[in-house]
Formats: C-alpha cells, sequence, structure tokens
C-alpha cells in the first residue's frame, strides 16, 4: 500500500534555520517568562497582523480561556455547538454557561439571527469561531454585540493568515484567540495568542497568564500559567519568514480540488467568503444524500486506502455528554448544525501534499479506487 495521507503535516522549516535560534536560548540561558525572543514575536505578529495589541500563550485553548478571563462576564455566553471541544469547554472552565445557537448552512459559522434569539437578560458575550478559517458574519454580529451591550469574543483558531474586508480576520471583535498548534496553518509546535482591542485587556491577559502576578510583590488576581515559552516563540519567528510560501502552496492544493470535485453529484464544497483572503486551513466538503454512499462509508473508503480524512468537528458539541443536558442543546433547535455533522468530511491540505497525492486522495472521494 502507498504511504498514509494524513488530514494534515505540520509545515517545518529547515532545521538549519532553527539551530542558531537554539544557539541564542542556549548561551542566554532565558528559557521562558517573556523574554527576548517572546518579545520579538509578539511585535512581529503585531506588524504582521496590523494589530496593536497581543499577548503570546502556551496554546489556543488557554489563549481563550486567558480572552474571557479578562473580561468581568458573568452567566450565559451564547456560542456555537460547530466547532473543536476546547471552545465550550473553555466558556464551561471559565465558569460561564454556553448557550447553544445554530449555524447557517452557507459556512457553518453561528448564524446571527439564531444569536439573537438566544439572548437573554442573563447574556453577557458571545463566542463565534470563524470555523476554517471562514470569516463570520462580523458586521451582523458586532451590531448585536452592540445592541444588547455584549462583550464579542472569537474563536480564530482557524484564521491566522486570513483577511477580510481589508483587515486580518483575528482583529475584528473585543478578542480573538489564535492557536499555533502543530495542526494549524501556522504552528510554533503547541502556541497561541490573544488578540486584544485595547492595552487594558492587553494587560488584562498579560497578568492572567502568568498566575495573576503584577509585580514581584503583588499578586492582583487568581491567573494560571499559559505563558509562551522561548523555543516556541523562536520557532515562531523563524515560521513567519516562511508563512506566505505555505498559504501559495495550500491555495494550489485548494484549486486542485475545487477544480476536480465541483459538480461531483451529491458533493458540496463550502465557497470562500467574498471579500476575503482565506488561508486554505482545511477542505471540508458535505457529502449529500445523492452522493454515491454515505459520508461515513466515504471516510471509511479513504481509510482503506491509506486516506486519513477526518470528520472535524463531529461530534457536534451539543451532542457530547458534558453539554447534551442543556436546553439549548437540544436537536430540533439546532438542525443546521446536526445535519452538517452528519455530512462533513475534511480532505487533507498541507503545504507539501504532492499532486500525485492529492490525484490519489481525488480518485478515491469520486470512486475510481485507489490511485
Ligand atoms: N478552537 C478551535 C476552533 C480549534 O480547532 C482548536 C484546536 C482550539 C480552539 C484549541 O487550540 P489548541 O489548544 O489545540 O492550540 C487537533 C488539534 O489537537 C487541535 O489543536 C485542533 N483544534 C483540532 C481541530 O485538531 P486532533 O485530535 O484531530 O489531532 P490529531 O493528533 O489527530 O492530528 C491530526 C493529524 O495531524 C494526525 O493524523 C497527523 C497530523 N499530525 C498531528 C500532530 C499533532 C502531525 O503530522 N504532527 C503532529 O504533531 O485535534
Amino acid at each position: 500500500m502507498s504511504d498514509p495521507i494524513y488530514v494534515t503535516q505540520p509545515f517545518l522549516p529547515p532545521l538549519s534555520e532553527f539551530v542558531s535560534l537554539l544557539e541564542t536560548i542556549w548561551s542566554s540561558k532565558i528559557l521562558t517568562n517573556q523574554g527576548p525572543f517572546h518579545q520579538q514575536f509578539e511585535a512581529r505578529l503585531r506588524g504582521y497582523l496590523g494589530v496593536e495589541h497581543i499577548s503570546l500563550t502556551a496554546n489556543g485553548m488557554l489563549a481563550l480561556e486567558a480572552a474571557l478571563g479578562a473580561l468581568p462576564l458573568s452567566g450565559e455566553v451564547v456560542t456555537t455547538p460547530y466547532s473543536f471541544v476546547a471552545t465550550t469547554h473553555a466558556i464551561r472552565r471559565s465558569g460561564l454557561e454556553p448557550v447553544f445557537a445554530d449555524v447557517s448552512p452557507v459556512d457553518l459559522n453561528i448564524d446571527p439571527i439564531a444569536v439573537e434569539r438566544a439572548i437573554t437578560p442573563r447574556t453577557c458575550a458571545i463566542v463565534a469561531v470563524h470555523c476554517y478559517g471562514n470569516p463570520c458574519d462580523v458586521d451582523a454580529l458586532e451590531a448585536l454585540a452592540k445592541r444588547h451591550g455584549l462583550a464579542l469574543i472569537y474563536d480564530a483558531a482557524h484564521a491566522f493568515g486570513v483577511r477580510h474586508k481589508g483587515r486580518s480576520l483575528p482583529s475584528f471583535g473585543d478578542l480573538s484567540a489564535l492557536s499555533f498548534h502543530a495542526t494549524k496553518v501556522f504552528n510554533t509546535f503547541e502556541g497561541g495568542a490573544v488578540i486584544a482591542g485595547s492595552a487594558d485587556n492587553k494587560a488584562a491577559i498579560d497578568r492572567l497568564k502568568n498566575f495573576g502576578i503584577t509585580s514581584e510583590t503583588t499578586i492582583s488576581s487568581v491567573g494560571f500559567n499559559a505563558k509562551m515559552s522561548e523555543i516556541n516563540a523562536a520557532f515562531g519567528l523563524l515560521q513567519l519568514e516562511h508563512f506566505e510560501t505555505c498559504i501559495q502552496l495550500r491555495r494550489r492544493v485548494d484549486r486542485h480540488y475545487r477544480e476536480a470535485l465541483s459538480g461531483v453529484k451529491g458533493l458540496r464544497l463550502i465557497a470562500h467568503a467574498a471579500d476575503t483572503e482565506p488561508n486554505y486551513s482545511y477542505f471540508p466538503l458535505l457529502v449529500e444524500e445523492d452522493f454515491r454512499c454515505s459520508r461515513d462509508e466515504l471516510y471509511e473508503e479513504l481509510k482503506q486506502v491509506g486516506i486519513y480524512a477526518r470528520r472535524y468537528f463531529y461530534p457536534l458539541l451539543s451532542n457530547i455528554p458534558s453539554y447534551q443536558d442543556l436546553p439549548s442543546a437540544r436537536q430540533d433547535e439546532l438542525p443546521v448544525a446536526n445535519a452538517a455533522v452528519e455530512r462533513i468530511l475534511c480532505l487533507p491540505i498541507y503545504p507539501s501534499l504532492s499532486t500525485h497525492d492529492q490525484d490519489r486522495i481525488i480518485e478515491g472521494v469520486i470512486g475510481r479506487g485507489p490511485g
């Protein structure tokens, strides 16, 4: 059998380029606690993302917890059930109550009309996800948040490098949380960041991620440890130099899939949004009823030939034991999300995916057997 193909493969720059950065760390012996690489990486990201305030974190989930912890929130948070489990867990672990609202059938992002219906006097915030890197309806969500006096936080774990309406997508909202996990479009092995709309929020996040410490003798809040180490920050600096090349390589893969699979009976591709420069982080397919087989049969068929597509984000978060008893988790209240998780399949996409391997995947999907 041919080599396995996984849903993603992290981009790694030439090792020789990283060694000199490691030598710097070895000689300085500064390993963590906002050292020089941490500061340089924050500065470079501010420039790249066109934002004023950013705080690096150890991973994307803690970035989201830090974002939620930076604001004076209590009560209910309206959020999507169609995401990775970190989104809802971060809300719950912050002592807040997740309230699910359905998603739009067009892009599987939270539907502002459903959000408005879910708002009660106890709602304090909206946590929306730019799912697969496709922008939420940022204007409608901002208007809603303003009208109801709510905080607007984006889980932008998939959105690094996306530009929307002339701005970097993670710059929308009061706060956005990024993930730099190995499986993400931009990785620092593990890592993340919060983009803050104000210096005060950035300061609150900097404190929270450092145990709530303000100075050597002042501990002003109950924080945690979510600091990014120097090794991850140095690696991020290097990764940034290669990022545009990675996006171009991903664009090639995305185009080839779209050319080969658009118009195949029973397959629906999610279109790139208008006024958007995508990051091509995922390639989601919806396997409709009139396709030659079901989504799960397709998933198994591909696995048989060594292609490991993934059903992101199955199961739906409103259907897992931790959340299924919430009143907002009722399946009839979330028809679009419940239907989508039964149909979704994410095909492999990453910079080093060869055309040969991609053709194997396409042939497997279309049903011409192993390529
Ligand atoms: N919000 C959203 C919307 C998210 O999607 C995520 C994370 C978060 C928040 C939280 O961010 P972090 O705290 O993770 O920074 C993965 C990732 O672990 C997770 O980061 C990601 N979302 C989620 C969508 O996917 P798995 O369980 O699917 O990963 P895994 O280990 O099965 O990896 C998938 C494939 O990638 C493997 O088959 C092979 C390849 N791979 C993976 C790793 C880890 C590699 O080639 N090298 C690697 O090091 O969850």
